[in-house]
């Protein structure tokens, strides 16, 4: 006789569903809604899928093929960059250039902006992180790649000011994060966000997430208390009353890993806030705007949320000065959010 443990049935009696959702598929219906579609995004995002499957396998390899530490050299914005940034960047360049569908790519890593001349007709333009929260890599902190798609004006040169865009222009943006498992968080212009899984013996990544919401408010904030001594007066009366709730109610927890795809993605599944403030020493912000605060914004207002610059302006509305044009944000659940605007409305901005 079998043998049974706890509730589940007996071994072998496993509900196995036999009509997954892959990413593939999710996109295929979702070209199929578009009657004018010529399948040039569902391809682009057929590309996307394997840079992140790709980064995905060397990261759960890194501590054993000896990818740790850094790479020698520093990045666009002059960060050191880690073996790692370096190999998730070609990756991401090859994949985009191999799609055939991209003119232009914005990366962290480049100074410059790239451009596929060899695609002169391809119509699309992206931007990426392709290892955000990278300092936290050696610990084994879950790091991601962030990701905006833009769909570039008929008239567009293939320059990189064609890429000066507010993110309400995004068609697609989102996130990956390689944790305990891999993690996609997607949404596209005016629709819903979707979280899927990656199943490494598939090599496909799963609907598991679909339709993510987030909860209108949770006592949970995650900043860099350490930058507080910076920070402007609203923020500091902000972050104030939910330590010392005025009602006698519970204080707030604070959460921080320092690794914004991480921090982004609790966020998204409990509610709270997550914020990186413009302030007295970084004032223009830590975060870019095309390819960390502009596609997060994205994610977060698709899924009920907010996100606002540290001028209280509609995030995703900014657009940015330069390609690696950093900001201030805020972001999160819908009433939290409206918090932070409230008190800084009755400091006058
Ligand atoms: P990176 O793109 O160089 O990895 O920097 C971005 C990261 C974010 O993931 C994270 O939210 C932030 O920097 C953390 O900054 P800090 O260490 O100043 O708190
Ligand atoms: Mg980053």
């Amino acid at each position: 006789m079998a043998t049974t443990s706890g509730n589940a049935g007996p071994v072998g009696q496993e509900k196995i569903n036999t009509d997954i959702v892959t990413l593939t598929r999710f996109l295929t219906e979702e070209q199929a809604k578009v009657k004018e579609a010529t399948g040039d995004f569902t391809l682009l995002c057929h590309a996307l899928q394997f840079a992140f499957k790709n980064i995905a396998y060397y990261i759960r390899r890194a501590s054993l093929i000896n990818l740790g530490g850094l790479a020698g050299s520093a990045n666009s914005t002059g960060d050191d960059q880690k073996k790692l940034d370096v190999i998730g960047n070609d990756i991401f360049i090859s994949a985009m250039r191999g799609s055939g569908k991209v003119r232009i790519l914005v990366s962290e890593e480049e100074e410059e902006a790239i451009a596929f001349d060899e695609h002169p007709e391809a119509r699309y333009a992206v931007a990426c992180d392709p290892i955000d929260g990278s300092s936290n890599l050696d610990a084994g902190v879950s790091v991601g790649t962030i990701f905006g798609v833009f769909r570039l004006a008929d008239d567009a040169k293939g320059v990189k000011e064609d890429m000066l865009l507010p993110g309400t222009e995004l068609v697609a943006s989102g996130f990956t994060m390689y944790g305990a498992s891999s993690q996609l968080v997607f949404t596209m212009k005016g629709a819903g966000v979707h979280g899927f899984t990656l199943d490494g013996n598939l090599g496909e990544f799963i609907l598991t997430h679909p339709d993510m919401q987030l909860p209108k408010k949770h006592p949970i904030y995650s900043v860099n208390e350490g930058n507080s001594m910076y920070w402007e007066e609203p923020v500091k009366e902000y972050i104030n009353t939910l330590k010392y709730p005025e009602d006698g109610g519970k204080p707030y927890a604070a959460r921080y890993i320092g690794s914004m795809v991480a921090d982004a993605y609790r966020t998204l599944l409990y509610g709270g806030i997550f914020a990186y403030p413009a302030d007295k020493k970084t004032v223009k912000g830590k975060l870019r705007i095309l390819y960390e605060c502009g596609p997060m914004a994205m994610v977060f207002e698709n899924a009920g949320g907010q996100a606002v610059n540290s001028k209280m302006s509609r995030m995703l509305e900014v657009r940015p000065e330069s390609i690696h044009d950093r900001s201030g944000i805020f972001m999160g659940s819908y009433d939290e959010v409206q918090k932070v605007i409230d008190i800084h409305k009755k400091h006058g901005y």
